[in-house]
């Protein structure tokens, strides 16, 4: 399991992330994006696809669809915040949404 980052390692890492739309959530250590499909069949497409590579890493998100629309939130439950497991599965996230 991947240490909790800390410092200017986690303020580079949320600067990096936040350039694809990822932002901190409030009250927890823990980022957000929402992504929005053309419709449920294209949402539930990347949510398969993002669930392959979740299970490869042994890291999951946290989220929720409806509709064409799905809301992640990453955090490293393990470490009791961001790791850079978090981040690692952020840009995979980016390279399925295309962005
Ligand atoms: N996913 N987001 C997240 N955080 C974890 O700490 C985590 C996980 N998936 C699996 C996992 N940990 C395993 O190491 C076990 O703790 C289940």
């Amino acid at each position: 399991m991947p240490n909790k980052l800390t410092g200017q390692a986690r303020a580079d890492a949320l600067t990096n992330a936040a350039a694809t739309g990822w932002r901190e959530v409030e009250g927890r250590d823990a980022i957000t994006r929402t992504l929005t499909f053309a419709d449920f069949n294209a949402a539930w497409g990347f949510m398969s696809r993002v669930a392959l590579v979740a299970e490869q890493l042994d890291h999951h998100p946290e989220w929720l669809n409806i509709y064409n629309r799905v809301v992640i939130t990453l955090s490293t439950h393990d470490a009791g915040g961001l790791s850079s497991l978090d981040f690692t599965l952020a840009a995979a996230i980016d390279r399925f949404a295309g962005s």
